[in-house]
């Protein structure tokens, strides 16, 4: 996603970590991920000082910051500035890239593709472009896409998949996730999990499928992205099984824009690790899993297992699932408090 997180008022770093940020975004773009994370490490630690930096002594004292970045850190300090962040925005290529990577379903193969092609503006990819049918609609609504959520948007939108759902199959447990639930002013999309108790496989098909058909009809649901609800119901023995709805959907008010939404249905024993997983952030994520190898254990949106064993990445041993009722569960496993959603951003 192009867009970024809202800015954190009155962080004493906050110029710095805009820099920083902006940094970030563009090493993804050029698919630099191993430089676009070590950027945003040095972010959340910068979030987390309460103190305006400014001597090379502080910096150094940082913690994730490697030397360059220190050095590209005490620049922006001194002159307010950052040479290669200007280097890199004024370049062809990369302003290119960032147009391109704000089309949904757009990976950076693709718009490494695009622009080797020779496309070089959002009509160029309209009426040259070889377009999958995703990309087709990301690129449709690539203004409303780019726009973040306000928070009461997503709000009364979870109110109407929660009221539909309802209506479909009553009992159902449902909780919007992600940037909302971290208590974000705006999100970029809207992430609802859901999950019926003591589900077995097929009454997942039996609920997700009748409750996007039912939020069609009432015109709520617009365009289809990725429906995993649909062919899961063809493919047949595999359990548990987490099925995945992206879509897009719209207020009725006139004037309101279409929104990216993710329905996710997992099993009921899966909950916690999902709803854990999909509250996000991704980099708080990032050092949870971190956290759980280190302790021999291994976490993800499906579970927490315990006495693993690992030669390297690969896996040797499995190990055990834990029962996690609640995410509180999970951070007692992996002897943590508790933090609550909003402070998850690292
Ligand atoms: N997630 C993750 N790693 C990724 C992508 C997602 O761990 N590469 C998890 C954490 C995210 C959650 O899924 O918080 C939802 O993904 P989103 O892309 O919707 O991210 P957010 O909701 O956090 O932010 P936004 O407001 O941009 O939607
Ligand atoms: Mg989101
Ligand atoms: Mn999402």
């Amino acid at each position: 996603e192009a867009s970024s997180s809202t800015p954190v008022v009155g962080n004493p770093n906050e110029k710095i970590i805009e820099k920083l940020r902006e940094m970030s975004r563009l090493y993804l773009i050029t698919n630099d991920k191993g430089r676009s994370i070590a950027y945003e490490k040095a972010i959340e630690v910068l979030k987390r000082c309460t103190h305006p930096i400014r001597t090379y002594e502080e910096i150094k004292a940082l913690p994730y910051v490697k030397q360059s970045l220190a050095d590209k850190i005490w620049e922006i300090i001194r002159t307010n500035d950052l040479v290669k962040l200007s280097a890199f925005q004024s370049r062809n290529d990369v302003s290119t890239l960032a147009l391109f990577a704000g089309v949904w379903g757009a990976g950076t193969e693709t718009t490494k593709q695009w622009f080797a092609q020779g496309f070089r503006t959002l009509d160029d990819l309209r009426t040259r472009a070889r377009l999958t049918r995703m990309q087709q609609i990301g690129l449709k609504y690539y203004d409303d896409f780019n726009t973040r959520i306000p928070r009461e948007e997503v709000t009364r939108i979870e109110t109407i998949v929660k009221e539909t759902a309802n209506e479909v199959t009553p009992g159902l447990k449902i909780e919007t996730c992600g940037s909302y639930r971290r208590l974000k002013a705006t999100c970029g999309d809207i992430d609802i999990l859901m999950t019926v108790k003591d589900s077995k496989r097929h009454v997942h098909d039996i609920v997700l499928a009748p409750l996007i058909d039912k939020l069609k009809q009432i015109g709520f649901l617009t365009h289809d992205l990725i429906n995993h609800s649909e062919t899961s119901a063809s493919t047949s023995g595999s359990t548990s099984e987490q099925l995945t709805y992206f879509g897009v959907c719209r207020l009725p008010d006139p004037g309101s824009l279409h929104r990216r939404i993710d329905l996710i249905f997992v099993p009921a024993n899966e909950w916690a690790c999902s709803l854990l997983y999909f509250t996000g952030s991704a980099t708080f994520n990032r050092s949870m899993r971190r956290l759980a190898r280190r302790l021999s254990m291994s976490l993800s949106q499906h579970g927490l297992y315990h006495g693993v064993v690992r030669k390297g990445v690969e896996k040797i041993n499995t190990g055990q699932a834990l029962v996690t009722p609640t995410e509180e569960s999970i951070f007692q496993y992996l002897n943590l408090p508790y933090r609550p959603p909003e402070d998850r951003d690292h």
